[in-house]
C-alpha cells in the first residue's frame, strides 16, 4: 500500500534501476495506471537503500515494487503526507435462505482510510501512520455474511458465515528506520494498534484483492493478525531482503471495535521476506499465539505461513497481481496441523477493467463453524470466487467503479444439512471508491506547484 509515488525530486541516478514495463504514449492520468518505470523518492524522507514506496504493505510487510500505487500525496512542511483508502459499498447476499439454514443478505460498507506522515530524522526517516475503519458501522458487530467465514466472536458466541468487521483503530504506528551501511538498514516499528511481521500482506492491502471487498475464508490461517493490540517489531533488511522479529499482544480484537484492547505483550514471531526482483515479493513466517480467542484463553496456536506475490505488466496499459499463499494453524489443544492455501488475483486488463478472482482451501472444524452436533469433526471446504469491476467516474483524485463478485463453496457432504447443498452460492455487487493510481506523470499541483523532475519513458510526455 503507501504508495505514493509521484514525487521524483532526489535524482533517481542514485536508486537502482526499475524497468517494470513500458508506458503507452500518451497515458491517460484519470485512469487507473500502473507503476512508473522511476523508482520514487521523496526529499526530506527518502527511504533507506532506495526502497521504492510502492514496496511498503501492511505494517512491515513487502509487497513487489512493481505493485500499484494508490494514494493522495503532499509535501507539507518537510513532512510527506499521504493518504490511502479504500471504501465499497455492497450489497451482498449469502446462500438461498429459504432452502437452507445458513445465509442471510445486508446491504453495508467495507471501509478503511489511512493516513501517514513520514520525516526526515537523525539520519534516517520517521514515519507515523493512523488508520481507521468505520466498519464497526457500517458493517456491525455481527459482522457480513460470508457463507463458510469464521473467526472472532460476539456475545460469547463464535462468528460463522460471517466476516467480522474491522475495528475503528486498524493501526497506530511509528517506524523509524535509516541505513547503517550501503546496502543494510534497521527498522523499528512501535505500534499500540498495528500488524506484527506474520504472513503475507495482509488481503485489504494486497493489490491482488484490490477490487475484493470481501475477506478470504482462510483470513484466520493467514493474515488476521494485521490488527493487534500492542506489536513491537525490529528488523534489519538490505535491498533485496528483510529479517523481522516481533514481540506483540497475541489476542484478537474482541467484540467491542472502537476500543483499545490491550493486554500484554504474550506472543512472537519471525519473518524473512525476499524481494529478488521488482515483479516479485516471497516471504515465509513463523509466530506464536499465546492466547489468540478470548473464547477459547488457555488454546495456543503456532502459525506458519509461506507466500509468493506478484505484480507483472498486462497488455499495454494493465497489469496483473497475484497471490499465492499457503497458511497453516496448530492449536495446543489438539496439536493437529490445519492448512490452508490461496490463490489470488487481480487482472487490470486496460485500466478500466479488472477481471478478479480468489481460489481458497481451508481446514476448518466444527467449532469453528460453530456446528455443535458435528463436534470434533474437520471440514475439507473449497471457494471459488471471480468479479469484475469497471472504473465508471473520477473527480477530484478519487476513482469510482462498480463491481460483483460470485462466490461458490465445495462442502463435504455432512454438511449439506447446513448449507442446503455441497455447492452453496453467494453474490455481491458493489460500488468502490478510491484514489487514482499515482504515477510519476502525476499532477505538479498536488506536490505544491514544485516542478517534478521525472525520467523514464511514462513521464516523459
Ligand atoms: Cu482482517
Amino acid at each position: 500500500m503507501l504508495g505514493a509515488a509521484g514525487a521524483l525530486i532526489i535524482a533517481s541516478s542514485s536508486l537502482p534501476a526499475q524497468h517494470v514495463h513500458h508506458a503507452p504514449a500518451q497515458p491517460d492520468t484519470s485512469m487507473h495506471m500502473p507503476m512508473p518505470d522511476t523508482q520514487p523518492a521523496v526529499r526530506g524522507s527518502a527511504r533507506p537503500l532506495g526502497i521504492p514506496m510502492s514496496r511498503a504493505g501492511s505494517g512491515t510487510s513487502w509487497l513487489p515494487d512493481a505493485a500499484p500505487m494508490h494514494a493522495d500525496h503532499v509535501m507539507a512542511g518537510g513532512w510527506e503526507l499521504m493518504l490511502h483508502y479504500l471504501v465499497f459499498g455492497y450489497y451482498d447476499r449469502q446462500n438461498d435462505a429459504d432452502r437452507a439454514k445458513r445465509g442471510d443478505d445486508q446491504a453495508g460498507s467495507a471501509n478503511w482510510a489511512m493516513l501517514m506522515a513520514s520525516h526526515a530524522l537523525a539520519g534516517g526517516r520517521v514515519q507515523l501512520s493512523g488508520m481507521f475503519s468505520a466498519e464497526p458501522w457500517t458493517v456491525g458487530a455481527s459482522g457480513y455474511p460470508l457463507l463458510l467465514q469464521s473467526g472472532e466472536s460476539r456475545h460469547g458466541l463464535p462468528l460463522h458465515d460471517r466476516q467480522h468487521p474491522h475495528d475503528l483503530f486498524m493501526e497506530l504506528a511509528a517506524i523509524y528506520e535509516r541505513a547503517v551501511a550501503p546496502n543494510l538498514g534497521v527498522q523499528l516499528y512501535l505500534a499500540p494498534v498495528g500488524e506484527p511481521a506474520i504472513g503475507p500482506v495482509a488481503f485489504p492491502h494486497r493489490p491482488s484483492a484490490a477490487n475484493d471487498p470481501f475477506a478470504p475464508l482462510s483470513h484466520h490461517w493467514q493474515d488476521a493478525t494485521h490488527i493487534t493490540y500492542g506489536t513491537i517489531t525490529a528488523a534489519i533488511f538490505s535491498r533485496t531482503w528483510k529479517l523481522e522479529g516481533s514481540i506483540f499482544d497475541g489476542r484478537e480484537p474482541d467484540q467491542d471495535r472502537t476500543d483499545f484492547d490491550f493486554r500484554t505483550l504474550d506472543s512472537y514471531a519471525g519473518r524473512l521476506t525476499v524481494n529478488p526482483s521488482p515483479r516479485w515479493s516471497v516471504s515465509a513466517s513463523y509466530a506464536y499465539l499465546a492466547s489468540p480467542e478470548e473464547l477459547h484463553p488457555d488454546d495456543a496456536e503456532h502459525r506458519i505461513s509461506a507466500s509468493i506475490l506478484n505484480t507483472r505488466p498486462f497488455g499495454r496499459r494493465g497489469e496483473w497481481s497475484s497471490a499465492l499463499i499457503w497458511g497453516a494453524n496448530e492449536h495446543s489443544a489438539d496439536h493437529r496441523l490445519s492448512h490452508s492455501a490461496l490463490y489470488e488475483m487481480n487482472v487490470d486488463l486496460d485500466g478500466r477493467n479488472a477481471l478478479f478472482g480468489r481460489f481458497e482451501y481451508v481446514n476448518k472444524t466444527a467449532e469453528d463453524l460453530a456446528l455443535d452436533s458435528l463436534a470434533g469433526r474437520r471440514f475439507d471446504i473449497g471457494s471459488a470466487s471471480v468479479g469484475y469491476m469497471r472504473e465508471i467516474a473520477g473527480a477530484l483524485g478519487s476513482s469510482l467503479g462498480v463491481g460483483g463478485r460470485f462466490a461458490v463453496a465445495l462442502v463435504p457432504r455432512s454438511l449439506t444439512p447446513y448449507y442446503g447443498s455441497r455447492t452453496p452460492t453467494g453474490f455481491a455487487v458493489f460500488l468502490r471508491v478510491r484514489p487514482q493510481a499515482m504515477h510519476a506523470g502525476m499532477d505538479m499541483e498536488q506536490h505544491g506547484g514544485m516542478p517534478m523532475p521525472m525520467e523514464g519513458g511514462r513521464e516523459q510526455r
